[in-house]
């Protein structure tokens, strides 16, 4: 047995960074251009403004196995992209079984979830709030604030990501501003997987 050796690391609950992390990942528009459902909104940001700065995530350096949770926070920064609101990639885990809990710390916004045959549901997320993501629900998240978003994520270690699902189908749903609210509408976007449609 190859005994790790216990540890902690430092939250700061008010803005969600978490220290020590090793690397945190950093997601710009560049980064995800093609998944806003206005991509001539988000040319336009990069060609007036440069590359804006969506979301940062800090990871706590653990081995992807089975047997450890990983867990890492997620700072959303406010913004809309056209309309959209400001998202994650979204992603369903490889091994489709495997659950997460995600917990408000700052902020406002909403977890988006799908299933593979394409049901949608969300919850409403905000500090204090834990959301479960349960096993086959690919999830995003958005933030519908006006200041970041910052959340917690915990998930088995032997989750793997699988992003080119969603880079290739979108969700179904997006969150778009209308007369000041957040509003779901559908997403123009949205491919339906061939046997969904037969
Ligand atoms: C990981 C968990 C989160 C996300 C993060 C960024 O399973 O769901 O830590 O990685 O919120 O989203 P994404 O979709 O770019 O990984
Ligand atoms: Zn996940």
């Amino acid at each position: 047995m190859n005994l790790m050796q216990p540890f902690s690391t430092y939250l700061d609950l008010e803005s969600g960074v978490i220290t020590p992390v090793d690397h945190v990942i950093r997601r710009h528009l560049s980064d995800m251009c093609h998944m806003y459902a206005d991509e001539s909104a988000a040319q336009r940001i990069l060609e007036t403004e440069g590359d804006r700065l969506i979301y940062e995530v800090y990871p706590v350096d653990l081995p992807e196995e089975e047997g450890q949770v990983l867990h890492s926070t997620t700072v959303l920064h406010p913004g809309r992209v056209g309309s959209e609101y400001h998202m994650t990639k979204g992603h369903f885990h490889v091994k489709r079984d495997r659950a997460e809990i995600y917990v408000g710390l700052a902020g406002e916004g909403c977890l988006l979830m799908q299933t593979g045959d394409g049901r949608v549901s969300s919850v409403k997320m905000a500090r204090g709030i834990i959301a479960y993501v349960p096993p086959y629900w690919a999830h995003r998240t958005v933030n519908t604030g006006d200041v970041p978003f910052a959340f917690l994520a915990a998930w088995p270690g032997d989750s793997g990501h699988d992003y080119g699902t969603i880079e290739t189908r979108g969700f179904a749903k997006i969150l778009v501003e209308r007369g000041g609210v957040p509003v779901f509408v559908d997403n123009p976007k949205y491919r339906i997987e061939d046997r969904e449609r037969a």
